[in-house]
């Protein structure tokens, strides 16, 4: 098929065109905290170390792209300058100092570059500030029990709910904290490893049996939060959501006394997995 110069203009403006309102409409109908049909980015940040995640991420997306289109236009100089039809006779050039110290000196300081960003964020991440509030997440075959030390030491279990939405990702017991709180994590797996992740808030750290991880995040919007369990552990690996509710701190407030009465009447809810795990 030939095409027009005008008529590729046209099909190019309106690939572009389609594009962008693509791009648009996926943000449009991205909702936080979940997961969005082509999606093709990260995730709405939830807390600030996701919003640093992703800063860190766009950052490097620049830096990968100059470094590509300067190494293409390398090439593409190479080629046209240098090929035998236009360069019959070649330089005998073998060695070049300064150019060989540049092309390792730059590279070096590019990675020092990212690695003091990186290990910058890496520190954010472990570094726990001072907590408002623990949870304490048990990671079973497969299902997700959660602990409230500081409130009364209620534990109970979330499990999938097949009649929720979004689907596999909706829960019967969600998870519940409070907004603009410091929320301390603490991780452990009762059977075998399971992997605590919840994209939003920028965090996945493993649930591994007889050792207790901890991570932390500080949800700044009040809404549903979704995660999975992201370690291989089974048949039902991929049916184990984590769904996190962030209230307001009267609602956290009003939850907790209800909680407190609704999981206290479960005989299974005293700390079984604390039982399980010194025996
Ligand atoms: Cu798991």
């Amino acid at each position: 098929m030939k095409m027009s110069k005008g008529q590729m203009g046209r099909r190019l403006l309106g690939v572009m065109v389609a594009g962008v309102a693509l791009v648009t409409g996926g943000v449009a109908s991205a909702e936080l905290g979940q997961p969005a049909p082509w999606e093709y980015k990260l995730q709405g940040a939830g807390s600030p170390v996701m919003e640093d995640i992703t800063a860190f991420h766009d950052g490097l997306l620049i830096v990968i792209t100059l470094i590509t289109l300067f190494v293409l236009g390398l090439l593409i100089t190479v080629m046209v300058k240098f090929n035998a039809r236009s360069n019959p006779v070649p330089s005998r050039t073998t060695h070049n100092t300064l150019v060989e110290v540049a092309w390792t000196l730059l590279p070096v300081l590019i990675l020092v570059g990212i690695s003091i960003k990186s290990f910058k964020l890496l520190f954010e991440e472990l570094d726990i500030p001072k907590a408002d509030l623990t949870i304490k997440a048990t990671g079973k075959q497969w299902y997700w029990s959660y602990a409230y030390p500081d409130n009364g030491k209620f534990e109970f279990d979330s499990l999938l709910a097949q009649d929720k939405q979004p689907r596999l990702l909706g829960v019967d017991n969600e998870v519940v904290v409070p907004v603009d709180k410091v929320i301390r994590v603490q991780v452990t797996g009762a059977d075998v490893i399971h992997s605590f992740a919840v994209p939003a808030f920028g965090i996945k750290i493993d649930a591994i049996p007889g050792r207790l991880n901890e991570t932390w995040f500080k949800a700044t919007k009040v809404g549903m939060y979704y995660g999975q369990c992201s370690e291989l552990c089974g048949k039902n690996h991929a049916f184990m959501p984590i769904a996190v509710r962030v209230v307001s701190d009267q609602d956290f407030a009003a939850w907790v006394e209800t909680a407190k009465k609704k999981f206290a009447s479960n005989p299974a809810s005293s700390f079984a997995s604390v039982g399980a795990a010194a025996q």
